[in-house]
């Protein structure tokens, strides 16, 4: 008896180390992540977060390293998703925007004025919004697990203040290259110029174009009053989400407790990042806005009259890409955002 369970021990030791080993030969040792922005934003902060939360969870079996600033995708933020799906990016924190081009879905959070503020937004990736667009990007080769943030996004521009949309007319506006972003900037008067984020500081000093728009976090982090941005409209015009997101293949390859274990750290990393998105630039905190009118920026903070006249100037907008989005989707969105009002 004492002879059968010794080598009935034994066996399971040889099958313990054999399986072992099998696994971790087949986990790579080292996995890349891709973030647009690096660790001077909250967004690529969120992105070393992840990756020291895995370390951590995983006792060192999955080591992600941080590759910011669209280096995995030559500059063109538009191919990071199609970069995930295809492998070349182990992991991504990729914005709603730079992935609408291929998820057609998520061109909703693009949609000009829909949501009006951070319960709103909460509203739309908490519940069953979020979901959908989970499957959705699930449908295409990628594993979401959770929903960061960017940030409502603010105009900035060198010219003048912007305070009804004839005010943008002729002004040239850097756009991300996302079509509906376009649309949008084309329908107040504007003359969108596509740009990747790499291409808009040079742009900006060498006043190729007039303004941009992005989160006060990213105004603020990459200094463009130093570029002659002086001008900045808080219109609240649309808040971009981060996904926190894994490549298929690679997410099979990984042990049951080990997908847990980056699906936790996903949840956590994501969560101090939408509390570090909305520091500063929230009802009751606005200190970040405060800074940057230190900076000698005014700020036009536009009253609910004159954002409506942007929301209606808009519109057409609205209406065609909801077409796109899908309308169901959309008139879901549209409810639960009147239900949190
Ligand atoms: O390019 C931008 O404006 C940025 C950094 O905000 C995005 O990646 C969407």
């Amino acid at each position: 008896m004492k002879k059968l369970v010794a080598v009935t021990s034994t066996l399971a030791m040889v099958l313990l180390t054999v399986c072992g080993s099998a696994q971790a030969a087949d986990y790579k040792p080292e996995y890349r992540l891709s973030t647009v922005l690096g660790p001077a934003f909250p967004w690529g902060k969120s992105g070393e977060r992840w990756a020291e939360l895995v370390r951590q969870k995983t006792d060192g079996r999955i080591n992600i390293k941080l590759y910011s600033g669209t280096v995995l995708v030559g500059g063109d933020q538009t191919r990071e998703f199609s970069a995930i799906r295809q492998g070349v990016i182990d992991l991504a924190i990729g914005s709603s925007i730079n992935w609408s081009v291929q998820v057609k879905q998520l061109n909703l959070f693009s949609l000009p004025f829909l949501t009006p503020d951070h319960k709103a937004l909460d509203a739309l990736i908490k519940g069953e919004v979020g979901k959908e667009i989970f499957a959705a990007l699930s449908q295409q080769g990628v594993v979401p697990l959770a929903f960061g943030e960017d940030g409502f996004r603010e105009l900035s521009n060198s010219q003048h203040a912007v305070k009804i949309p004839t005010d943008l007319d002729g002004l040239k506006i850097r756009v991300v290259g996302s079509p509906i972003f376009s649309d949008a900037f084309a329908a107040l008067g504007a003359i969108p110029v596509q740009k990747n984020w790499d291409d808009l500081q040079p742009a900006l000093a060498s006043k190729d174009v007039d303004g941009q728009e992005n989160p006060l976090s990213t105004f603020d982090a990459a200094k463009l009053h130093t570029l002659g941005q002086n001008q900045l409209t808080v219109w609240g015009y649309m808040a971009d989400p981060l996904i926190f997101a894994v490549n298929k293949q690679v997410w099979a390859s990984w042990s049951e407790a080990d997908r847990q274990a980056v699906r936790e750290a996903a949840k956590q990393a994501a969560e101090e990042n939408i509390a570090s998105a909305r520091r500063g630039v929230s009802a009751g905190d606005d200190a970040l806005l405060k800074n940057i009118e230190k900076n000698g920026v005014t700020i036009t903070r536009l009253t609910p009259s004159q954002r409506k006249a942007f929301k209606d100037a808009t519109r057409p907008v609205y209406d065609k890409w909801s077409v796109v989005v899908g309308k169901s989707l959309v008139e879901k969105a549209e409810a639960a955002i009147k239900a949190v009002k």
